[in-house]
């Protein structure tokens, strides 16, 4: 997969390097490029910025430099990447869309400082390629930065070899729409906290069925939410009895 990044802070992605994102970038499963928007600027200030049409507080970056952007970052001739814009006005980020980015040939995130970028960027990108504006939940950050290497790396694991285990992807949280049960190590006693003995039975098949049911609970008690949108058909009988 190709990865884009266009931002004014290229050094918000640094950690990019580390773990199994850098190994992802050394074994050539993710070719990731970041880019400083300010190349694209002209004037001696580098200017990305300026006061917003109807007032208001804040200041919205300017249509001009990113044009030149997604300009040189998408050539007419090639196949246009996915745009990813990164807002507290975007749809919900969930793990179905990090499936989905994931599946990507190439994606291109921009990032957007202070109250936002001009929207006309976007309505012209969406003449050429798909736009995406995405939010990571509802509070506000400074910017798309942070957002994107939380969706890097949402994206990132589920791409082909980068996970050791693919297997862990089936048990994890939000994999069937339940959060995860708990876990637990050695040693069986810490603390006066026991392990939950069924864990240590050996029998497989309780120790799904347990698995099972703590993840229902979790998710009745902490995201009533997803399980008010749980498709009943992946409910059973054994579910409604927990
Ligand atoms: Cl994706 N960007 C910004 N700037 N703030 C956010 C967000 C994204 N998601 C939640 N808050």
């Amino acid at each position: 997969m190709r990865v884009d990044i266009v931002s004014i802070f290229p050094e918000y992605f640094a950690p990019l390097e580390l773990s199994l994102i850098g190994r992802a970038r050394a074994t050539g499963t993710l070719q990731l490029a970041v880019h400083d928007l300010r190349t694209w600027t002209h004037d001696v200030h580098r200017t990305v910025d300026d006061t917003p049409y109807g007032g208001g507080p804040g200041m919205v970056m300017r249509p001009e430099p990113w044009g030149e952007a997604l300009d040189a970052l998408v050539p007419p001739e090639a196949t246009p990447p996915r745009l990813v814009v990164p807002t507290p006005a975007g749809t919900p980020f969930t793990q179905a869309m990090a499936y989905e980015l994931a599946a990507e040939e190439h994606l291109l995130f921009a990032c957007g400082r202070y109250e936002g970028i001009d929207q006309r960027v976007l309505d012209h990108a969406a003449t050429r390629m798909p736009v995406t504006e995405v939010s990571l939940g509802d509070y506000v950050l400074f910017g798309g930065e942070v957002a994107v290497l939380v969706i890097m790396e949402a994206v990132t694991r589920l791409l082909p070899g980068v996970l050791g285990n693919a297997g862990s992807l089936d048990e994890e949280s939000h994999a069937h729409g339940l959060l995860e049960a708990p876990v637990y190590t050695k040693p069986p006693s810490w603390r006066g906290h026991d392990v939950p003995e069924v864990l240590r039975s050996g029998d497989h098949g309780r120790i799904a069925r347990w698995r099972r049911e703590e993840g229902l609970v979790r998710t009745a008690v902490r995201r009533p939410d997803l399980l008010a949108a749980l498709d009943p058909e992946r409910l059973d009988k054994r579910d409604r009895a927990a």
